[in-house]
């Protein structure tokens, strides 16, 4: 099952990049974002989900945390994902299809770690991000967003380690950068890269993002696109 998701054997692991080929592949990416994004359906539960016809590339966090942002910064898009300040905004699995002809796809999670939801609608959110993660065949990677101000919490924690027992492999993304103070990001991205290596599914480089100041957003692209590719 590894394989599949490209985590064997695969170069990216090792953080090891090819100066030249990595910025063919960010302009590659770079287009591809520009050129077609579009919705194509929210799934509010598993026999929803679209044909595994595609790689997809999920986007999982705590509730809050930034991931239909980070999408609508991605895509270059003001709202293609739905973002708000209530926690628990987003509730199904959105997906959104990019390229033409489609080349992949990216997934909106509803967020973990929600504790004013109910506990009944908490538990059903939670079984369908696992269920999803742990067996989706077509997913090529996880991003599991953690807040810039706050670092790896225990809900992250769970998630990572269920992530590692189920070899689904992951990047870890620092959103809200802006938010913080440099030497306040510094501190957390070592932290979460100390923390990233204790877990054997972890990508080892962080990305540190802020979808509302564009930071980091080409590199992740480019990421996404070598994860869709390996
Ligand atoms: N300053 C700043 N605010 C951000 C950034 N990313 C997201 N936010 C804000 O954080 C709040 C939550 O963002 P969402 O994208 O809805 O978060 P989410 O993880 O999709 O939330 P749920 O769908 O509820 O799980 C919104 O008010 C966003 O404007 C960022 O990079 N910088
Ligand atoms: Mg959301």
């Amino acid at each position: 099952m590894s394989e599949d998701r490209g985590l064997a054997g695969d170069p990216g692991l090792t953080g090891h990049q090819d100066p030249v080929d990595s910025g063919a592949l960010a302009e590659e990416a770079r287009r591809l974002f520009s050129g077609r994004v579009e919705f194509l359906l929210s799934a509010p539960q598993l026999q929803f989900l679209p044909e595994p016809d595609y790689p997809e590339i999920a986007f999982s966090g705590r509730s809050n945390v930034g991931k239909s942002s980070l999408i609508n910064a991605v895509t270059g898009r003001k709202a293609i994902a739905r973002a708000s300040v209530t926690p628990g905004r987003t509730q199904e699995l959105n997906f959104f299809e990019v390229g033409d002809p489609t080349r992949f796809r990216l997934v909106d999670m509803p967020g973990y770690g929600f504790a004013k939801a109910p506990i009944k609608v908490v538990d059903r959110w939670k079984a369908l991000v696992r269920t999803f993660l742990r067996g989706r065949v077509v997913l090529k990677r996880t991003l599991v967003l953690i807040d810039s101000r706050h670092g790896i919490k225990p809900p992250d924690a769970e998630m990572m380690t269920m992530l590692d027992e189920a070899a689904v492999g992951y990047r870890l993304v620092l959103t809200k950068a802006d938010k913080v103070k440099a030497s306040e990001l510094q501190a957390v991205l070592a932290a979460v890269t100390a923390e990233a290596r204790k877990h054997p599914a972890a990508f080892p480089v962080i990305h540190a993002t802020s979808a509302e100041k564009g930071m980091g957003i080409p590199e992740l692209r480019a990421a996404i696109l070598e994860d869709i590719t390996n």
